[in-house]
């Protein structure tokens, strides 16, 4: 309703559906891809029980428990949305109107048993792996704020159907200062009737889910705390995949595949298994297709845990004591957003190991919009938790979330003393390192010149991305200092960059388009010559220039001729 929605609502649709449609197509892209490793098994830590016994005598301390499978959920005959499959309502006024209250259609999730049952989405390979015969248990935390009954109770039910019984310690709702009256007694009555220990905790006024985690954690009996959004279904063998990656190192931080639950229709669709977690200058969590580096590591066996750079934020298990060693999460963080990639930056930097495990899959409604209120603003509060992220993390290289975020300088980022003290106490790596060691595919260049605007000599105008996307063409305006889409990079690998996106020419005299960075330099090598202020584009050897009169918003390329026009400063005049 006011102009900050749109902002929350673009950062929920890069990170929610969009991207998760494109998740979908990367998987259609890869198809043929489906190799050699994926039917053998080179992750053979957990290939046979005797093996399995000796991880556990090294891990003695840890209360372990016997378990087994629990037994696969039958489809209810004659029931909607059974092994997973879509319900279609009509998409009158009314469904209109009700999606509204949760941003995704509670007509069709009220149509679903509580306890629907799923497809079994593994491949066949984790079907058959073998994990150890003792596990630790883990308490299940999952935080709402107004979540509908349907979505909270059917989240409920899939842990409780899916879990070994021997390691579901618990399940502790959060219930993050919820408006809604079935949220109250009726959800205290409720959980009493299940058949695992449900713990329901409120606080006492509206503090977000990151503290609102933090409360559940409190209150974790378990040995490991198991997170989830209040709108998931966990699929067959989802849990003892996880919590064996812990068992063998209690540092490891583990992630399911999220999987998408369609916000129209309930269906549960794949993920793709070869996405990884990223993030862009704008301090949003993005999928990005997994290297081949990383796939030569795993030895393209797609069951094998992936290590990933970032994870989305909702889902994961984590050992207890390790939460609390590494810092558990920054208090000072608001409501929504921010929080995931700190604790993934915080885990890889101060000696933890965060992974993807393709075993385990858990689907999650991904919504466009936030149905929720951001009390002071959503950006304000998304601006404050990231530049917390970015000042205690990232180093040099919060510069780029400030060039990039206009109006982030002016918000206050709140008082980071315990968090950077945190991060000296453990002695935790540089963000460089990270960069170097871990993501060394990143958007965030390594080593730059320059990181600011691109102005023309002649002209007085800027580069500007105008907002847009890979194939489309650079463009040109008004420099208006304030960072964002007229933000450049130029990097030592001879790259001007615009977040994942590079200045890339294919002939003679253009145009100048923006295309994924690839780092081989060919179409994507400039050099910017302080002396002459030129910008040459290596391959044609000519020229950046001014737009022409008839189109002053196209930079064009041409021969170089000492014009004025030809003449650009680089330079960071805008205050970060
Ligand atoms: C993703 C994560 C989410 C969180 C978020 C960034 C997944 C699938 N989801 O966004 O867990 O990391 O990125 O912060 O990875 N909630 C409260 N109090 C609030 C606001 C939210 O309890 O003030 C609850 C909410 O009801 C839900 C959970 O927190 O159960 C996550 O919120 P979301 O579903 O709106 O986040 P999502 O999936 O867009
Ligand atoms: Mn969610």
């Amino acid at each position: 309703s006011n102009g900050n929605n749109n902002f929350v609502t673009n950062n929920l649709n890069n990170d929610g559906i969009d991207n998760a449609l494109r998740r979908r197509s990367i998987d259609n892209e890869i198809k043929n891809e489906e190799s050699n490793g994926h039917h053998k098994d080179s992750d053979d830590r957990f290939s046979n029980r005797e093996q399995s016994k000796v991880v556990i005598s090294a891990n003695k301390s840890k209360r372990l428990r016997s378990w087994k499978p629990a037994p696969p959920v039958t489809p209810h005959k004659k029931l909607p949305g059974e092994l997973g499959e879509g319900v279609h309502v009509k998409n009158d006024e009314l469904a209109k109107e009700k999606f509204k209250l949760n941003q995704f259609n509670i007509i069709a999730s009220d149509a679903i048993a509580l306890n629907r049952s799923l497809k079994d989405v593994r491949y066949e390979m984790c079907k058959h792996k073998r994990y150890p015969t003792k596990l630790p248990s883990t308490s299940i935390v999952i935080v709402f704020h107004n979540e509908a009954w349907s979505t909270l109770l059917r989240t409920v039910w899939s842990v409780i159907n899916r879990s070994p019984r021997e390691l579901l310690e618990e399940v502790i709702l959060v219930d993050d200062a919820s408006e809604r009256d079935h949220l109250g007694k009726e959800l205290d009555d409720y959980v009493a009737t299940l058949p695992v220990p449900v713990k329901v905790l409120r606080t006492p006024k509206r503090s977000g889910l990151i503290r609102a985690r933090l409360l559940g954690a409190k209150h974790v009996e378990g040995s490991v705390i198991t997170f989830l959004d209040a709108h998931c279904e966990c699929a067959e063998g989802w849990l003892e995949p996880l919590l064996a990656r812990i068992a063998l190192n209690r540092k490891t931080v583990v992630c399911p595949i999220i999987d998408v639950i369609s916000d129209e229709t309930f269906e549960y669709i794949t993920a793709s298994d070869m996405t990884w977690g990223g993030f862009n200058w704008k301090l949003n969590f993005r999928w990005y297709r997994v290297p081949q580096r990383e796939m030569a590591r795993r030895k393209n066996d797609r069951t094998a845990p992936l290590r990933t750079p970032t994870m989305a934020g909702g889902l994961f298990s984590i050992d207890k004591d390790f939460f609390y060693e590494l810092g558990a999460y920054d208090e000072g963080m608001d409501i929504w957003g921010g929080e995931n990639l700190e604790m993934s930056f915080r885990v890889w930097q101060c000696g933890g190991i965060l992974e993807i495990i393709p075993c385990s899959h858990v689907g999650h409604v991904f919504r466009d919009k936030s149905p929720y209120t951001f009390p002071g603003g959503v950006s304000k509060i998304v601006l404050h938790n990231a530049a917390r992220v970015a000042e205690v993390w990232m180093d040099e290289w919060r510069d780029f979330y400030y060039a990039m975020n206009p109006g982030a300088g002016n918000v206050d980022v709140g008082d980071l003393t315990e968090r950077k003290e945190l991060r000296k106490r453990l002695q935790c790596k540089s963000f460089r390192w990270y960069l170097e060691n871990i993501y060394p595919e990143s958007q965030m260049p390594l080593d730059y010149y320059y990181l600011g605007e691109i102005k023309n000599a002649e002209t007085e105008n800027c580069l500007d991305t105008l907002g847009h996307k890979s194939g489309e063409k650079l463009g040109m305006n008004y420099c208006h200092g304030l960072g964002g889409n007229q933000v450049f990079a130029y990097t030592k690998r001879a790259q001007i960059m615009s977040d994942d996106n590079c200045l890339d020419a294919a002939r003679n005299d253009g145009p100048v388009m923006l295309i994924r960075c690839h780092g081989m330099k060919g179409n994507q090598e400039w050099h910017y010559d302080t002396e002459t202020q030129e910008i040459t584009h290596e391959a044609t050897k000519q020229c950046l220039q001014k737009p022409s009169p008839s189109d002053t918003s196209i930079p064009l390329l041409r021969n170089c001729d000492g014009s004025l026009g030809q003449k650009w400063t680089m330079q960071r005049n805008f205050r970060w």
